[in-house]
């Protein structure tokens, strides 16, 4: 009998042992586990509550801009990058009517600007090759 009983807790304890092992073992694993949800994807837009960007993404088609016409809202920040499909000088990005001029060497890189007047203006590349139309209402 007594000897059944230690037989039987010395199971717990092997029982026991296994259990502490496994947390352990999964506590390391998730320590070193790289974290993925810190690191959001590209494409999430970052928006802030207080004021949310209008994010403008431009392609090139048959040597110009694509989309010919932006529209965006007044006194917004707007946010513009272009994707890998613009190359050469359409990258040497400009708006003259808001004072904007910036080469977008990459996709990641942006122009942001927020736009303090209504009406239809224009944007360009810098050599005034690549033009397109800005509206703001
Ligand atoms: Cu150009």
């Amino acid at each position: 009998m007594e000897q059944q009983q230690d037989k039987k807790k010395s199971h717990a304890w092997l029982i026991f042992l296994v259990l502490v092992l496994g947390m352990i073992g999964s506590l390391i694993y998730m320590e070193t586990r790289p974290n993925q949800s810190s690191t959001p994807p590209i494409s999430q837009t970052t928006a802030s509550s207080a004021q949310e960007a209008q994010n403008i993404v431009i392609s090139e088609k048959n040597f110009n801009y694509y989309p010919q016409t932006i529209r965006v809202k007044e006194g917004q920040l707007v946010r513009i990058s272009l994707d890998s499909s613009v190359g050469g000088c359409l990258r040497s990005f400009t708006i003259p009517a808001f004072g904007v001029q910036k080469n977008l060497a990459t996709p990641q890189d942006v122009i942001e600007f927020t736009p303090d007047k209504k009406g239809t203006f224009k944007f360009a590349c810098s050599m005034n090759m690549g033009t397109g139309t800005l509206i703001v209402e």
